[in-house]
């Protein structure tokens, strides 16, 4: 009843009333909703006609007694219109000053197209220099007190002051010699636990742009993307950030700037070269690693906090303005042990007798610098407009008036005038390569069929030739309702419209099953915060795509639905992370489960090794790689995919199942009608087997002899056994999941005692029992690793009929599961790499903190140029939640440090040791670590407590078991 009231207390129903309210409702229609939203409350009962006389047809009128909800709660609710993303028009090309079919015309001209990502550590200012290149770009005049942090798109980006997600920014902007190219770039997150969405950008870039922080150096993100990159094959360049620091910060003298920075570039050059080596003949690299020089044009130094960034020559530019000298050739004698001898007006190699001894570096380029800083911080506001005016900075009035800070950057500014963006543009089109130039080396690295005229197509980068896209990522709509799908075309062009067929990651030609077809909606050039529609682009860009986004799980190919030609699919990518720490999500009102679980399915689209399960008791979990990643993942969960209240358990890690001996027996099983049997053993893999199996190194479609090959020469198997090897486990390709494929399946028998023709027969259901076994170990569901089975003997029935999948899979499993048990099983937990940064009187108070974590310094040293040290240390990921927070109490703060995974290893302990008795709430004593783990993991996933042996082993075997261990 609208506006009365009616109390619960009242025994009797309350008498009807005379009145009768009188509602218009919609009516129950197919229709969207908007065509019958008319509504209209009567109070008497006086003539009125019908609603749908006055409304239409498609609204009644409805008569309500009684009150339908609280009159607190409006009839219709206001639309409500979320929106998680910064929006701005900027971008727009009517903004940034040229005309879509400018934009459009470059777009279809692929050598001024450049693809890269700009990739680094943690806050080392990749964010701030794409607003000092998407200023210029939109001729934004944005206030200079504040930071824009134009790429960070979201909204819990830009208050929590990082990047999350990798943001793709087209601009288009002119070189140092007006020429204008389109620059598909992407701004990649620092933080370790994000490096899932580098490898998504590196994918599609040509070129890397390495970000470093001229005061940090090159630490350990540093290398790491340096690596990622060169397994990417991208062109590599570098950017030397906050030289300012160096100056404001530091404050060390032009000389020491100079060698501070001259050892960063040695420092990068030096992980260039190791990473090179390290990949080289795996990657089939050129034997040189490339080295990174600023007399090259492929390092610049920048302050994106202060709006500029130069190369040498963009610096000898603003000399060859006043005197006549080519820039060029000035930049070739600005870096190194050059110095100039004002007497002759000569460049040398040696410092002049008489004279200034400081190097060219220093006197041409870091001087003035340090002139206008000191003279900006340091000058009387008097006399401030007078000493710019000596190093050529001419300010106004309004200008002298300005705080510090944007003065400084107003300073800067007026000093470069308009070079930042075109030295950035000039470092790109030399050294960033032309997406068709590229393409062929992309295609054959990540692309599975590499012959026909498709895969000619696509490493040619034919417009004309059939559609190939291949999407990296999907983007979140600013509403969190759907995705965009973001790629780059590899060859044909890509419409509005278009009918295509959606590839998935399972899709192969022989198992077609996962392809979806769709229509095309839209085709946009991504500028961050804006999308312009371009209705069309042709190979060599990176597009958004409307309309695909729920078709693709996580990364697709996309081709034309029409063609006929035979394709396959760009590889799922390889992370350098792995996805380890886990998190178990219940929702509060257990109603709105499936809210939550299609909030956990976009989860697993939008973030890249995010992966989301059910474990056998019905818990929800979502992996991620770390507390960071995982608290980010909650927030998207709460708020954007789903806006459901969720419990949240405490994080765990997860763990992987190994032997450490040989099987003390040799374990059979019989299938249950009693006419297959396998035997087999299970020992530890040799050291580094695993990791080349996880890295790729080995492939499952490899041919047998380039297995053998490689088991031969690299780890010394012999021939017959490195060349019966069946399959690689738990999966066929290492992917982010875990264990990837780190266990071998090895025919071990004889002709002479088994026949190999019925073996053979049944080869795909034990290879099938082996993968399955390997991906849930039988200590407590967790995958197995570093395992290497061999089948021993074998009798198979003769009748296709007696060894169908039914009878031997299930088989195949059990009895790797008691090889497994006999050969000393062992828990396998993940192992971070800490990279800890701290001034030099906290180094102390940072190995106590890791020590009560399990976790050892295998490095410390002072950082070279800087007032800290980098401590390098191994912590079990188990114990490393909070392990920040408690680093930053213990040191007051002045701790940085940045982990991620790195390695398995043993747990201590053995798990199934059944003599330890594990006491709640007390902490275990190391030998009883592995066991905890185990019994833990169980309990959570609803197993039961212990392991039971007998569940894996037919009664004759568990005979020979107590014969030969009376005692037990
Ligand atoms: N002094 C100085 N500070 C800078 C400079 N560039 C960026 N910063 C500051 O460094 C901090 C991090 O900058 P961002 O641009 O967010 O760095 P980022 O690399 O994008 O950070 P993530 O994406 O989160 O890894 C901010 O506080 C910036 O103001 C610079 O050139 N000099
Ligand atoms: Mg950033």
């Amino acid at each position: 009843m609208i506006g009365g009231e009616s109390s619960e207390d009242e025994a009797e129903p309350p008498p009807p009333t005379e009145e009768e309210e009188l509602s218009v409702a919609p009516m129950e229609t197919d229709e969207p909703e908007e065509e019958s939203r008319a509504i209209t409350l009567h109070e008497d009962k006086q003539y009125y006609p019908e609603a749908s006389e006055v409304y239409g047809e498609k609204v009644k009128t409805v008569v309500l007694d009684e009150d339908a909800q609280p009159i607190t709660e409006p009839i219709l609710k206001p639309a409500t219109v979320k929106t998680f993303s910064v929006l701005d028009n900027t971008g727009a090309p009517a903004t940034a000053g040229y005309t879509t079919q400018f934009l459009k015309g470059l777009l279809d001209a692929p050598r001024l197209i450049r693809n890269a990502c700009l990739l680094g550590s943690l806050h080392c200012g990749k964010t701030s220099l794409m607003d000092v290149l998407v200023e210029r770009a939109h001729n934004a005049e944005w206030d200079p007190s504040k930071t824009i942090r134009y790429s960070d798109t979201r909204k819990d980006e830009q208050e929590r002051q990082l990047s999350i997600k990798m943001a793709p920014v087209s601009l288009v902007l002119p070189d140092s010699r007006g020429k204008h190219f389109a620059l598909h770039l992407t701004d990649c997150p620092g933080h370790a636990n994000f490096s899932d969405e580098g490898t998504c950008a590196l994918r599609v870039a040509d070129c890397a742009v390495i970000v470093v922080d001229a005061v940090e150096g090159c630490i350990g993100q540093t290398e790491r993307c340096i690596a990622h990159a060169i397994e990417h094959k991208a062109a590599l360049t570098l950017v030397i950030n906050k030289v300012d620091r160096l100056i404001v910060e530091l404050k060390l003298p032009p000389t020491d700037a100079y060698f501070k920075l001259c050892h960063t570039l040695d420092d990068v050059n030096a992980k260039i070269a190791e990473a090179w080596d390290a990949a080289a003949l795996r990657l089939d690299l050129e034997s040189e690693a490339p080295r990174l020089s600023p007399v090259d044009g492929n390092v610049l130094f920048a302050s994106a906090q202060h709006g500029w960034i130069f190369s040498l020559e963009s610096f000898a530019s603003v000399y060859a303005e006043k005197s006549k000298v080519d820039p060029a050739q000035l930049a070739k004698r600005l870096w190194g042990d050059r110095y100039f001898d004002a007497s002759t007006g000569q460049f040398a190699k040696r410092p002049p007798a008489e004279g200034r001894n400081v190097r060219s570096f220093v006197a041409f380029v870091l001087e003035p610098l340090y002139k206008i800083y000191s003279h900006v911080l340091g000058e009387e506001p008097s006399t401030l407009k007078e000493a710019l005016l000596e190093v050529g900075v001419k300010m106004s009035k309004e200008d002298l008036a300005l705080d510090p800070r944007p003065l400084l950057k107003c300073a800067c500014r007026r000093f470069f005038r308009d070079r930042a963006a075109p030295s950035f543009v000039d470092l790109l089109s030399q050294w960033g390569p032309c997406p068709l130039d590229r393409n062929a080396l992309k295609v054959k690295q990540h692309y599975a069929l590499l012959q026909g005229p498709r895969y000619d197509a696509m490493c040619l980068g034919d417009a004309n030739g059939p559609l190939c896209v291949h999407v990296v990522k999907l983007l979140s709509t600013p509403d969190a309702k759907d995705f965009v799908a973001y790629g780059r075309v590899y060859s044909g062009r890509i419409k509005a419209g278009n009918r295509v067929r959606v590839l998935g990651e399972a899709y192969s030609p022989e198992d077609p099953e996962d392809q979806r077809p769709c229509i095309v909606q839209g085709v946009g050039i991504c500028h961050g915060r804006h999308v312009t529609e371009v209705l069309e682009a042709g190979p060599g860009n990176c597009v958004v795509l409307e309309g695909v986004g729920a078709h693709v799980a996580k990364t697709a190919t996309i081709v034309d639905d029409s063609s006929d030609d035979p394709c396959a699919i760009f590889e799922p990518p390889r992370f350098d992370d792995q996805a380890i720490v886990k998190l178990a999500v219940e929702p509060l009102n257990p109603a709105e489960l499936p809210k939550m679980t299609e909030g956990l399915r976009k989860i697993s689209k939008s973030y890249p090794l995010a992966r989301t399960k059910v474990e056998e008791s019905g818990e929800h979990v979502v992996v991620g790689t770390g507390e960071l990643y995982l608290d980010c993942a909650m927030h998207d969960l709460r708020e954007m995919y789903s806006s459901v209240e969720i419990k949240v358990a405490d994080p765990v890690v997860a763990f992987c199942e190994t032997v450490v001996e040989t099987s003390s027996l040799k374990c059979f099983s019989e299938t249950p009608n009693k006419r297959n049997k396998l035997t087999m053993i299970a020992e530890p893999l040799d050291d580094g087997v695993a990791d080349d199996l996880e890295r790729g190194d080995v492939r499952a479609d490899w041919t047998k002899k380039q297995v053998g090959a490689h088991f031969r020469a690299k780890y010394d198997w012999d021939l017959l056994a490195a060349r019966s090897i069946w399959a690689f486990g738990p999966d066929t390709v290492s992917t982010q999941s875990g264990a990837g494929c780190s266990n071998v399946l090895l025919d071990d028998t004889l002709p002479s005692e088994v026949d190999k023709k019925l073996l053979n027969a049944a080869r795909e259901s034990i290879v099938q029992g082996f993968q399955w076994g390997c991906r849930e170990g039988p200590l407590c569901d967790e995958p197995i690793r570093n395992v290497k089975f061999k089948i021993l003997d074998a009798a198979i029935a003769d009748q296709a009929l007696h060894r169908g999948g039914g009878q031997v899979i299930p088989t195949a499993r059990r009895v790797c599961y008691s090889a497994f048990l006999m050969a000393a099983p062992r828990l396998m937990e993940p192992i971070l790499s800490v990279d800890v940064q701290c001034p030099a009187d906290c180094v102390q108070a940072v190995y106590p903190v890791l020590a009560r974590r399990r976790g050892h310094i295998v490095q410390d040293a002072p950082k070279p140029g800087a007032p800290f040290y980098t401590v390098k240390a191994f912590l079990p990921a188990v114990d490393s939640f909070g392990f920040e927070t408690d680093l930053r109490a213990f040191t007051q703060g002045q701790a940085m440090c940045s982990s991620r995974f790195d390695h398995w290893a043993v747990c201590p302990g053995d798990p199934l040791d059944r003599s330890i008795i594990l006491h709640p709430l007390e902490p275990s004593p190391p030998p009883h670590l592995a066991r905890e783990f185990m019994v833990k993991t169980r309990r959570r996933k609803g197993l039961s407590e212990d392991v039971s042996i007998a569940k894996f082993f037919d009664d004759p075997m568990l005979r020979q078991i107590a014969e030969e261990n009376p005692i037990s």
